[in-house]
């Protein structure tokens, strides 16, 4: 339940903006209740409009690895902006930008910024058409990958089918260019490749999971998509925009040591401000406008302020020391809520990559959508309802992961596992 304040400023809300978010999943449909309106944040926490205090695990879906207002990141925007807030124009920034990122995706010889992770998916899936010349794309029931027409697409009647339209407004014929698979069923991935491999231009993939709750790649499901798109001529399309530089300095890349034709980033590489970015080989980005035939463009693409916050944070990201701090942290929420569960006697898997997290009410191990649309989501109502109640503010819906950052310390994690046995106690309902 939110606060007063919250309420009215919901009302408020709704009167001018669809369902009273510049974003669906902010509305807490799926778990009910009000959201949150936030008034600040600050590493770990967040204030609500009442000045009530959150231990904060959205941190904005991924971004804020460094905790909120990192005081580093804050400086290097308002210097940023000082010198204006977008020229329109190139500048030494973007360089440096793009060497940052190929140093952490050595593979990205090339890339675009652009200023969201959907735009990053959809240069990627058009640059793989254009550089293909095919036009089928695949995913994975369950994956997310931004708002592009073909990519809201549900899976057809049978396995590997061809998509139908998943939200109004999306074109049939369109959603027909979109086929799915369950994500670690390189079996359907397999018999779809020898159906229709000659039509396919890229599969893309979140190789680690977070849109459909946690769900880590199987052994062999990575390195088996490469295989198959490089099989029949296809491009394998890492969406790293939510791990990215999370799961790793250098994402899933580094941490399974699968290297795809292209990645698309966002997120973190803007710390916080509107950014993403897609690259890959020279042979295959040197296809992108102006230098070849494939066009994307955008206004604010590479803008100083999100060079500036993407630049200051992957470096402070470089640090020695932050990812075996970030994996102390991220195991010791994940052993907090193992505990907690067991102790009420609720059923509950709780599935973790690095500092990626979702607690399953669902009993077993989720390998793709097929296990986790099983899971209890009254359960995850009750549950995420309680922790609000108790200062924690967790992602609102049992599909997505949670984002423990740098700046929970002892005292977050602390707070955190006093909220999580009353939060139990509501889920056994
Ligand atoms: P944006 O256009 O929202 O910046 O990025 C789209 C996107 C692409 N790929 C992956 C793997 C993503 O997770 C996302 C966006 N993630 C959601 C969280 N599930 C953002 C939250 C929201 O939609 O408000």
């Amino acid at each position: 339940m939110a606060d007063a304040i919250s309420e009215k400023l919901y009302s408020e809300a709704c009167a001018l903006l669809p369902g009273g978010v510049n974003s669906p999943v902010r509305a807490f449909k799926s778990v009910g209740g009000t959201p949150v309106f936030v008034k600040s944040a600050k590493g770990a926490y967040l204030v609500g409009a009442d000045g009530t205090e959150y231990v904060d695990y959205v941190g904005s879906w991924g971004p804020m690895i460094l905790g909120h207002a990192h005081p580093e990141v804050v400086a290097a925007i308002a210097e940023a902006a000082a010198n204006g807030t977008s020229y329109g124009a190139p500048t030494e920034g973007e360089i440096r930008m793009a060497e940052a990122i190929r140093d952490a995706y050595p593979h990205m010889e090339m890339s675009r910024m652009v200023s969201s992770g959907t735009e990053a998916t959809m240069g990627a899936l058009r640059l793989a058409r254009g550089y293909t010349g095919r036009n089928v794309v695949v995913k994975c029931i369950g994956g997310y990958h931004g708002g592009a027409d073909y990519l809201l697409v549900k899976a057809g009647s049978g396995l590997a089918t061809f998509g139908e339209p998943d939200s109004a407004g999306v074109p049939p014929t369109i959603a027909a260019t979109t086929a799915s698979i369950h994500m670690n069923d390189l079996e359907a991935a397999t018999a779809l490749f020898e159906a229709r491999g000659a039509e396919i231009a890229a599969v893309i993939v979140e190789p680690v999971a977070g849109n459909m709750g946690l769900v880590g790649p199987e052994p062999g499901w990575l390195e088996g998509l490469k295989a198959l798109c490089e099989k029949h001529g296809a491009l394998l399309i890492f969406d790293e925009v939510m791990c990215g530089f999370r799961v790793a300095y250098g994402g899933a890349t580094e941490r399974y040591g699968v290297v795809p034709h292209l990645t698309c980033l966002g997120k973190i590489v803007g710390g916080g401000v509107p950014a993403g970015a897609y690259g890959g080989p020279r042979e295959i980005m040197s296809r992108v406008a102006p230098s070849g035939p494939v066009y994307q463009a955008g206004t604010l693409s590479g803008n100083p302020l999100a060079v500036a916050a993407g630049r200051k944070t992957l470096a402070l990201l470089r640090a020695p020391g932050t990812y075996e701090k970030l994996e102390a942290i991220s195991a010791e929420l994940e052993a907090m809520l193992v505990a907690a569960a067991k102790e009420a006697g609720v059923i509950c898997t709780v599935q973790r990559v690095g500092a990626m997290i979702t607690p399953f009410f669902h009993d077993g191990p989720v390998k793709s959508w097929r296990e986790a649309d099983r899971c209890d989501r009254a359960a995850f109502g009750r549950w995420h309802a309680a922790l609000i109640a108790h200062g924690v503010h967790w992602p609102p819906s049992q599909f997505e992961a949670a984002f423990p950052s740098l700046a929970h310390d002892s005292e977050a994690l602390a707070k955190t596992r006093a909220a999580l046995g009353p939060a139990f106690a509501a889920a056994r309902g």
